[in-house]
């Protein structure tokens, strides 16, 4: 064999064997498909590119325009499947549009790994454009755990780690950082597949003490939080409160509805202040709380935390949330694992005297306003209503009135945030509906949106549009920062700038994205733009023009 053919065959053996080798890149796909992570939301730069190469034909991915969008779809996906959702980020800018709602979906307790790209590790040092710097910190603290593997060998498994991390109790975003020049390296082979618990039976010995208190209270009261949903048992939580005949409320502000709203122990929202919250308890020796914090305050407005002479009980699976507590006495345990538990260990009662049903006002003005109030407005939208329709909130001042016309009667029903970052809502009843989308399960998502709120995470729509998902926008259209005008007056700070949002057109708005869009003044034109949305084959904005009101931003709790 002559010299050069020698060296021409070692040549190819290499090439051969290079190829044999898995590269890094390949290795990350087989496990992302182990974990049924096959739809990636993101928004792709430069550094993304060299994972995202050769897109697999069985990965789908749902791009948007903005990374909070990206995330917040990412998170309505993840809390609609019931499983963690992978997400790909433009380095640290994207990152960094992304972090008021990587801070929500922490909040939210929602289990997503979210990757980001990285420049070549030969030149980090020297900090070229579009250096993640500091990468780890950047999103912190609303992340369980930031990492930039130290080799590119340990992707893969790095990946595993973040997914067993993102999803154990309490849930959350993990965050990667992956240098671009990382996935075409040789892999270690395919990653260890592992599996982790996502619930924690509560201490035996606790839960006893616990249903002994309950088991010689006179008057309970049953504080019901989003980890029931979440749990996914609103039965055992309804078969708990049926068996102590106490009255049942939802924590205040909860992202999640987790008991039947037309049930008749239910009670409502518990108001999302100190004094008026306690003031609605009053009466009662032993308030438990299941699945939610000691609670999500909003204005400060003073009082007692809990009535005189009343105990509290907090369960849930979030260690911060019982440390943060500002009363009471706490277990830790999975809110269905609890309840299972609770009902075994304390008795039917048959004695006490069920709660009066809460009376719901749903009277109407006639004639009706011109504009109508939003009352009025999601009166006429109710008419219509799907039994199946799930909704999405985020309408800050207009909460009450569409709770009371919108009563949640099945579970995974209802989402909104945990935090208060708006922005959050339009993008994730993208995710949600999407999720029907792939399951069949012909649920439609109605997401109400402030017109504010609405301009946080806008482009949310277009992937609504170019995914044909079968998401109704209502957008109550009163031109103001109303809520925001409420606080103003509860503070006592006149004169503040920016309350009112003139010349905005979000019927124009939604167009340029190419969502169909109408707008309706009147109660027939509502239902016939809601009869028209609901059989459309994807999205439709609906902007409702609506009165603005002196509402109190706190209702008045009577002495
Ligand atoms: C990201 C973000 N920026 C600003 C705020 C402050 N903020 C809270 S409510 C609100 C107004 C919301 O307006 P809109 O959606 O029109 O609802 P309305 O109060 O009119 O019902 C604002 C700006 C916030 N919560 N989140
Ligand atoms: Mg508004």
């Amino acid at each position: 064999m002559s010299k050069e053919t020698q060296t021409e065959v070692l040549e190819t053996r290499r090439d051969e064997q290079h190829e044999a080798q898995m590269t890094v890149w390949e290795a990350t796909y087989n496990l992302l498909r182990k974990l049924g992570l096959t739809t990636i939301f993101g928004n792709p730069g430069s550094t993304e590119q060299p994972f995202l190469k050769n897109f697999p034909k069985d990965f789908q991915y749902v791009l948007g325009l903005q990374e909070a969008s990206v995330v917040a779809m990412a998170d309505g996906f993840s809390q609609a499947t019931n499983k963690p959702a992978f997400v790909n980020l433009h380095t640290s800018a994207g990152t960094g549009n992304a972090m008021c709602n990587i801070m929500t979906a922490f909040q939210n307790k929602t289990p997503l790994i979210i990757t980001a790209g990285q420049q070549t590790r030969e030149m980090i040092l020297g900090e070229p454009l579009l250096t993640n710097r500091d990468e780890t910190t950047l999103p912190r603290p609303w992340v369980k755990w930031a990492y930039q593997p130290v080799r590119a060998q340990d992707v893969p498994a790095a990946i595993m780690r973040a997914y067993a991390i993102a999803s154990q109790p309490p849930a959350g975003p993990v965050y990667l950082s992956i240098p671009l020049d990382d996935w075409d390296q040789p892999a270690l082979g395919d990653a260890v597949v592992r599996t982790v618990s996502s619930r924690y039976a509560p201490d035996p010995d606790r839960i006893s003490l616990f249903a002994e208190k309950i088991r010689k209270s006179k008057n309970p009261v049953l504080v019901y939080g989003q980890e029931i949903d979440r749990s996914g048992d609103w039965d055992a939580g309804i078969k708990f409160a049926e068996q102590l005949r106490a009255p049942v409320f939802f924590a205040p502000v909860a992202e999640r509805a987790s008991f039947p709203e037309t049930h008749p122990q239910f009670q409502g929202m518990l108001p999302i202040a100190i004094g008026p919250l306690s003031k609605r308890l009053r009466g009662h020796d032993l308030i438990i709380v299941i699945g939610a914090q000691i609670f999500r305050y909003y204005p400060f407005v003073p009082g007692d935390y809990l009535p005189t002479g009343a105990e509290l009980l907090q369960i849930t699976s979030d260690p911060a949330d019982a440390g943060a507590a500002v009363v009471g006495d706490s277990l830790l345990a999975d809110a269905k694992l609890a309840l299972e538990a609770l009902i075994q260990l304390v008795p039917k009662n048959q004695t006490r005297s069920l709660p009066a049903p809460l009376r719901v006002d749903n009277k109407l003005p006639s004639p009706p306003n011109n504009p109508l109030t939003a009352n009025e407005a999601f009166a006429a939208l109710s008419e219509l209503r799907p039994d199946s329709a799930i909704l999405v909130q985020e309408s800050p001042s207009n909460i009450d009135d569409l709770l009371r016309h919108w009563p949640i009667t099945q579970p995974e029903s209802y989402f909104t945030y945990a935090s208060g970052g708006l922005g959050w809502n339009a993008p994730a009843a993208v995710g949600i509906a999407l999720a029907q989308k792939k399951t069949g399960s012909g649920r439609a998502v109605v997401a109400v949106i402030g017109d504010g709120s609405l301009q946080y995470s806008v482009q949310s729509l277009y992937s609504a549009v170019q995914h044909k998902l079968k998401v109704i926008y209502v957008v109550p259209c009163n031109g103001e920062y109303a809520i925001l005008k409420e606080f103003a007056v509860l503070e006592k700070t006149p004169n503040v700038p920016a309350l009112d949002l003139p010349g905005l057109d979000v019927v124009s708005t939604a167009k340029g994205f190419g969502c169909p869009s109408v707008l309706a003044r009147t109660k027939a034109e509502i239902k016939e733009a809601f009869a028209k949305a609901l059989k459309a084959d994807g999205p439709t904005l609906i902007a409702i023009p609506i009165a603005h009101q002196d509402r109190p931003l706190v209702a008045p709790v009577a002495d």
